[in-house]
């Protein structure tokens, strides 16, 4: 009898109606856990809802410390599941953290300090939309972080930190279609090393 093999750390990442959600929603039903970030249902994570619905304002230091906050809420969890042999898909994640808050001019080292540490991802999807497809989609530009201009900064900041486990999903096509990308690149992950804490970001 071979030992269990342990769970991947899988990433969804891109900007915003870049369709991530939608994929995790549609692959529930095999052991997976879902975890997305910001994780609205913390404490913390409470804290930085009112802050996007645009209730409550703080420093752009401060949001930045507590999307990091956020993340470390869930590390136990993520740990046990991945050791127990349960996969992880995150909705976002230390990438989204520093890119946004690069893009919005914080000091590069300070920011990206902020997540070192956190388990490595063994794959990191990218989903790539193009903008013209992303603010056609609903809900666009309710957030405060949904302007043309950001975005547009964001998705520069985001091509910096690529890393060799990053695979990049095309998102502008229909739901059907991506969720083929994503399941080709998840199907094959190769998870015979143990989980890896990220050294840098
Ligand atoms: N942020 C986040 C930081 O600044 N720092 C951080 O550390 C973190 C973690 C909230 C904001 O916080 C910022 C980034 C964000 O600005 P969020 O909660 O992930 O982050 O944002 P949401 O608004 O929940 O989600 P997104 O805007 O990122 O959208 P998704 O999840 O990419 O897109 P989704 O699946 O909700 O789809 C959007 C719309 O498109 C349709 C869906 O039905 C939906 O209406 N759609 C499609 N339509 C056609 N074809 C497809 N393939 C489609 N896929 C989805
Ligand atoms: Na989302």
């Amino acid at each position: 009898m071979g030992e269990t093999k342990r769970g991947a750390l899988i990433i969804f990442e891109g900007l915003d109606r870049s369709g991530k959600s939608t994929q995790y929603l549609r692959s529930k039903g095999r052991t997976v856990e879902f975890i997305p970030f910001p994780d609205r249902s913390t404490p913390i994570g409470k804290l930085i809802d009112m802050y996007l619905r645009r209730e409550i304002d703080m420093s752009e230091e401060a949001l930045h410390l507590l999307f990091c906050a956020n993340r470390r809420e869930r590390v136990d969890f993520i740990q046990e599941c991945i050791s127990t042999g349960i996969d992880v898909v995150c909705d976002r994640y230390a990438y989204s953290g520093v890119a946004y808050s690069l893009a919005k001019g914080l000091p590069a080292d300070w920011v990206r300090a902020g997540d070192v540490g956190m388990p490595q991802p063994d794959v990191v999807l990218f989903f790539e939309v193009s903008p013209e497809v992303a603010c056609q989609r609903g809900g666009f530009g309710e957030e405060r972080l949904e302007t043309g201009e950001l975005q547009r900064k964001v998705r520069e900041t985001m091509k910096l930190l690529r890393k060799p486990f990053w695979q990049m999903v095309n998102a502008d096509g229909d739901v059907q279609t991506v969720e083929g990308e994503v399941r080709a690149i998840v199907d094959h992950l190769d998870l015979h090393l143990p989980l890896q804490l990220l050294d840098q970001i």
